[in-house]
């Protein structure tokens, strides 16, 4: 915690969430250091800093993920605060503990909530108390086969067990039969052992296919807490996500309402500072059920900032320097539609295989509604060492239509040569039924790679029927349910003229 304003930041991170941190101090005037390691030196985040400290080898536990060379640098360079991005140091307690004790203020929440959500089952029972609906299961870790075997009974097969200390499905396993437990339980903690050294699993029922959508937070210093709605997120590959949305094009007002007070009820409950997420998992009868809560910006922040028009980055650090909430809740609402895709250094030929290299050539996209969120360059070399990830592209539009539309006509401008990237995916993704229809799951992925040569003859309309549903059953859901705001005949207008129908 601090109450003066910042003057140096330290961005403890590399690629394009390093690049968006600089872009925001710049815009607050806020000077900024870099941190790099030796497969680093000519990065785009190191050119664009005001200065720049060179950490350790390209490893990434021996350069940033190193605590004390990252203080070090922090204490060398005379910095108010250190910008965590995602990942690396961004969600490590220690890590956030040791700035407490230097006196430099970490721009995320108090070490001890970190501790708090990254225990997953110390998270789940905090939900329990803020009345957040999670997912059935346990409320501590066990160690005992016999105790798993009896919960496992209690909650009902399937379910899955999964590492205490973890999270983002590492170290998770679907048991399906009492049978399969006594092999599964072995595996998965042996991959939670290994993953985070910490071999505790604790169990949840096994939802069926479900959706993955999460709610964005923002709480500050003195108890104020709002949530900025939600990202749909349920495109994802081995626990990847490769495309996110908002908002989500299954929840309904109600539901969003109902999420969001449930999240804002458990930032409230733990005194939680800084932006945040709240994962849920969300069944066919969309019922909610809370995940966990990852205490950093999350990669996909973008879509939030675009349809809120709220910059998280800047908020993050207005929080961090003891400021008050700028906006109360009913001051927000989600205005159009955006989506990303996540552009990797993979090649999607080859099992997304990473494809590091020299980006022998590049035009990026531009125009009306697109922001592209790069880390990269022109005749930069993407390194073997790290997240493939190497730029996001972001559309905007008044509706899923629109922003599907610009979303294809910006794929089709992107080009990058010397390396292969997800690009061409990504032109497979948006001509594919299900996801215009907004139908996607668990298994989107792998069925669009099963599909590969099948094409829509006008893959358009499929979205805008599928658009013009849910607002129909919005507007009943409405009139069932006065308190929530009603829709009017505008957006199946909208709909319908894009279509290319008269209204
Ligand atoms: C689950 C689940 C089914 N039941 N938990 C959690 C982290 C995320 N990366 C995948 N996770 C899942 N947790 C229970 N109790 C299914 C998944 C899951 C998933 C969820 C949403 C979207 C895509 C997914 C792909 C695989 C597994």
């Amino acid at each position: 915690m601090s109450d003066r304003p910042f003057r140096k930041i330290l961005i403890a991170n590399r690629g394009e969430i390093a690049v968006r941190v600089i872009r925001a101090c710049r815009e607050l005037d806020i000077r900024t250091v870099a941190v790099y390691s030796e497969a680093d030196r000519a990065a785009l985040h190191v050119r664009l800093a005001d200065e720049a400290r060179l950490i350790g080898p390209a490893p990434s536990r021996d350069s940033y993920l190193r605590i004390d060379r990252v203080l070090e640098a922090a204490l060398q360079t005379g910095v108010d605060a250190i910008h965590p991005g995602y990942g690396f140091l961004a969600e490590n307690a220690a890590f956030a503990q040791a700035c407490e004790e230097t006196g430099v203020a970490f721009i995320g929440p108090r070490s001890q909530t970190i501790r708090i959500m990254g225990e997953k089952t110390s998270a789940r029972r905090v939900a329990v108390e803020a009345g957040v609906p999670v997912v059935p299961g346990t409320l501590a870790p066990l160690s005992d086969e016999q105790d798993i075997r009896r919960e496992a009974e209690r909650i009902g097969f399937p379910v899955m067990l999964k590492a205490a200390a973890g999270g983002g499905g590492k170290g998770m396993r679907l048991v399906a039969r009492p049978e399969d437990l006594a092999a599964a339980l072995p595996r998965a903690r042996s991959e939670a052992k290994s993953a985070f050294g910490d071999d505790r699993v604790y169990l949840e029922k096994a939802l069926i296919q479900p959706r993955h959508i999460e709610i964005q937070v923002v709480g500050d210093h003195h108890g104020n807490a709002i949530h900025l709605f939600e990202r749909e997120c349920s495109i994802q590959r081995r626990h990847q996500k490769v495309i996110e949305e908002s908002p989500s094009p299954l929840v309904t007002p109600q539901l969003r309402a109902r999420m969001g007070q449930a999240a804002v009820a458990l930032v409230k409950r733990v005194g939680y500072w800084n932006a945040g997420t709240l994962e849920f998992l969300v069944d066919a009868d969309r019922n909610p059920y809370f995940l966990e809560m990852n205490t950093r910006l999350q990669v996909e922040h973008p879509v939030t900032e675009m349809v809120t028009g709220v910059d998280l980055v800047k908020l993050q650090i207005r929080i961090a320097e003891g400021r008050p909430l700028p906006m109360k809740q009913e001051s927000l609402q989600q205005r159009g539609h955006a989506i990303e895709c996540r552009v990797y250094a993979e090649d999607p030929d080859q099992d997304f295989m990473p494809s590091p290299g020299r980006i022998t050539a590049l035009r990026l996209p531009g125009g009306p509604g697109v922001r592209d969120d790069s880390g990269v360059y022109e005749g930069y070399e993407v390194p073997i060492h790290y997240d493939p990830l190497i730029s996001k592209l972001v559309t905007y539009g008044h509706d899923r239509v629109d922003a599907l539309r610009r979303m294809r006509r910006a794929v089709a401008e992107y080009k990058i040569l010397g390396i292969q990237t997800t690009l061409p995916f990504f032109g497979r993704v948006l001509e594919h039924p299900d996801f215009l229809a907004g139908n996607v799951d668990t298994s989107f992925v792998e069925r669009v790679l099963a599909d590969q040569g099948r094409r829509p003859d006008r893959p358009w309309e499929v979205a805008v029927a599928a658009a013009a549903i849910q607002a129909l059953r919005d507007q009943q859901a409405a009139r069932a349910e006065p308190a929530a705001s009603p829709l009017s005949g505008w957006r199946l207008a909208g709909w319908r003229e894009l279509a290319g129908h008269r209204p």
